[in-house]
C-alpha cells in the first residue's frame, strides 16, 4: 500500500507531500518526499506516528469516574486502591475481555496505536488457579484482538503486600504468583506472540516483589525483553523502603538488577535527583501517567529537569480516568506550569514548540518501552500512523509548525480522523467500525457487574 500524505511529521519536522509505502508485514518500507510513485492513495491532513500507551490496567476502565467521592481526610491513593480491590473481586474472564475491548476502541479513537498492558489479575475469584493459568491473560489479549490495537502484554509478578510482608493480603489473592509459575506464564504468552501481540514482563513494584525475585526474573527473561515496574509513586512507599532497606525504591532497584534501555520505570514520581540521574544514564524510560497521577494525588514529577538532562519518557493512561494522549501531555506540562509559575517548561531552546516536543518525545519513549522501534515515521518502523484533519476550522490560521501545539494545548473533538495499526485502518472518520457492538457488550458487562454488587437493587 502506498499513501501520499498532504503533511507528515518526520524526524526533521513537518513536511509536505510525503509518500509512505507500507510492506505486507505491516511495517513502513519507504518514506519519501520525491515525486510520488504511481498508485499512491492521497490522504489529506497531517500524519503523525501513532502514540504508544505505555501503561494500562484495562479492567480499571470500568471504575473510572466512580471513585470521586469525598471520604474524609483519609481519602488517598490507598483508599482508592481499596475501591479498586473490591471491584476486582467480581471480575470474570468475559468481563475482562469486554472491558479491555471497549477501552482499546477508545484508545484507538483517541490516537493510541499500541498499549503495554500491565496485567496482574491471574487467579479465580477465590484465589485458586484457573485450569489454564493464562485464562485472564488471554482475556486481555482477546480484547486487543477485537479492537485491533497492538499490544505488549506484560504478565505481572506480585508476591507480597509490602516491604515487610511475607505474602499478599486476602484482597490481593487474585494477583499472587510464585516466580516459577510466573515465568511459565510469560513463556506461554511469548510462544503465542503474533505480529500485533507480543509479551514482556512486569514486576509490580519494589513493595510487592522482593529483590531476589527481581534478580531471578531478569536472569530468566534477558534483554531485549521489555521489563516494566511501578516505582516511587507514593511517598509512603519511599519511606517504608528506606526504613526496611536503608535505600529508596529506585536505589534498591538499581542494586537488584542491571537497569538499561529495555526498562520502563512507571511513575518515578518521588525519585530523588540522584535516582533521576541514574535513570538518565541507564537510558531507561520513565512511564508518566499524568491524569492518573493527578487523580490519585501522587505528587509532582520534575519533567522539565528530567527532559533537560536527556531523560526519556512516554505516557500511559493507567487507570483510564482519561483516554487521550493530548490530555496526558497537557496535564504533565500544566503541572509544571502551576508549580514553577512559568510557561512552556518541558520544551527547550532547541525544541521550542512545547506540543511538538512532548508528542515526539512521548512517541519515542513509548516506542522504546514497547520495543517497537523509534516512534517515528521512517523506514523499518511499524506502520502505526494517525492522521489529523487539519482542514477543520479549528486549525484555521495555525502555522504548520504550531499544528501539534494547537492539537495538544487547544484540543477540540474530531481533530483525529484516521488511524492505521500495522498497516491496517482501524479508525476511519474518527470512528472504530466495531464501536457499537463492542460498546453493547461493555454495557451488558457493566450491568451484570453492578447487579452483582453488594447492596445492588437499592435505589
Ligand atoms: C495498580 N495503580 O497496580 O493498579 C496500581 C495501584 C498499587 C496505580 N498505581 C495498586 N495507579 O500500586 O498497589
Ligand atoms: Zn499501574
Amino acid at each position: 500500500m502506498q499513501l501520499l500524505f498532504e503533511r507528515a511529521l518526520l524526524p526533521s519536522g513537518i513536511a509536505r507531500n510525503i509518500a509512505v509505502s507500507v510492506a505486507a508485514d505491516g511495517t513502513i518500507d519507504r518514506v519519501s518526499a520525491d515525486a510520488p510513485p504511481d498508485g499512491c492513495i492521497p490522504v489529506r491532513g497531517l500524519a503523525l506516528p501513532g502514540m504508544p500507551n505505555l501503561h494500562s490496567h484495562a479492567f480499571q476502565r470500568a471504575i473510572a469516574g466512580t471513585a470521586e467521592i469525598a471520604a474524609g481526610a483519609d481519602n488517598s491513593f490507598w483508599s482508592w486502591r481499596d475501591v479498586m480491590y473490591r471491584f476486582v473481586e467480581r471480575l470474570q474472564p468475559e468481563d475482562v475481555a469486554a472491558i479491555a475491548a471497549f477501552l482499546y476502541v477508545e484508545m484507538l479513537e483517541a490516537g493510541y496505536t499500541s498499549v503495554a498492558e500491565f496485567h496482574y489479575l491471574h487467579h479465580l475469584t477465590d484465589g485458586g488457579p484457573y485450569l489454564d493459568p493464562a485464562t485472564l491473560s488471554h482475556a486481555v489479549r482477546d480484547g486487543a484482538r477485537q479492537a485491533g490495537i497492538r499490544q505488549l502484554l506484560l504478565p505481572c509478578l506480585y508476591q507480597r503486600s509490602g516491604f515487610d510482608a511475607a505474602a499478599t493480603r486476602p484482597e490481593q489473592r487474585r494477583f499472587a504468583l510464585q516466580t516459577d509459575a510466573f515465568l511459565r506464564l510469560f513463556e506461554t504468552l511469548r510462544c503465542q506472540s503474533e505480529p500485533l501481540q507480543t509479551a514482556g514482563v512486569a514486576l509490580h513494584s519494589l513493595r510487592a516483589v522482593p529483590p531476589a525475585a527481581i534478580a531471578d526474573v531478569v536472569a530468566a527473561a534477558p534483554a531485549p525483553i521489555p521489563v516494566h515496574v511501578h516505582v516511587s509513586e507514593q511517598r509512603r512507599e519511599v519511606d517504608e523502603c528506606r526504613r526496611r532497606f536503608g535505600r529508596r525504591p529506585i536505589e534498591l532497584l538499581f542494586d537488584s538488577a542491571r537497569i538499561d534501555a529495555r526498562w520502563c520505570l512507571v511513575h518515578a514520581t518521588h525519585a530523588a535527583p540522584t535516582e533521576l540521574e541514574a535513570i538518565v544514564q541507564a537510558g531507561a524510560v520513565v512511564g508518566l501517567c499524568p491524569t492518573t497521577e493527578g487523580n490519585l494525588g501522587d505528587g509532582r514529577f520534575p519533567l522539565d529537569e528530567f527532559a533537560a538532562s536527556g531523560g526519556r519518557f512516554g505516557i500511559g493512561s493507567d487507570s483510564h480516568v482519561s483516554v487521550d494522549p493530548r490530555e496526558e501531555l497537557r496535564t504533565a506540562e500544566y503541572a509544571l506550569r502551576v508549580w514553577r509559575e512559568r510557561r512552556a517548561l518541558a520544551s527547550s531552546a532547541s525544541r521550542p514548540h512545547c506540543g511538538s516536543f512532548l508528542y515526539a518525545a512521548a512517541a519515542a519513549g513509548g516506542a522504546q518501552a514497547l520495543s517497537l522501534g523509534r516512534g517515528e515515521l521512517a523506514a523499518g518502523e511499524p506502520a502505526d500512523i494517525v492522521v489529523l484533519d487539519t482542514d477543520r476550522a479549528e486549525f484555521a490560521g495555525v502555522p504548520a509548525e504550531a499544528l501539534l501545539d494547537a492539537y495538544i494545548f487547544a484540543p477540540r473533538p474530531g481533530a483525529l480522523r484516521d488511524v492505521l495499526v500495522g498497516g491496517a485502518w482501524t479508525v476511519r472518520d474518527g470512528r472504530h467500525p466495531r464501536r457499537d457492538a463492542i460498546a453493547q457488550s461493555y454495557r451488558r458487562c457493566l450491568a451484570r457487574l453492578r447487579s452483582a454488587e453488594p447492596g445492588a437493587g437499592q435505589p
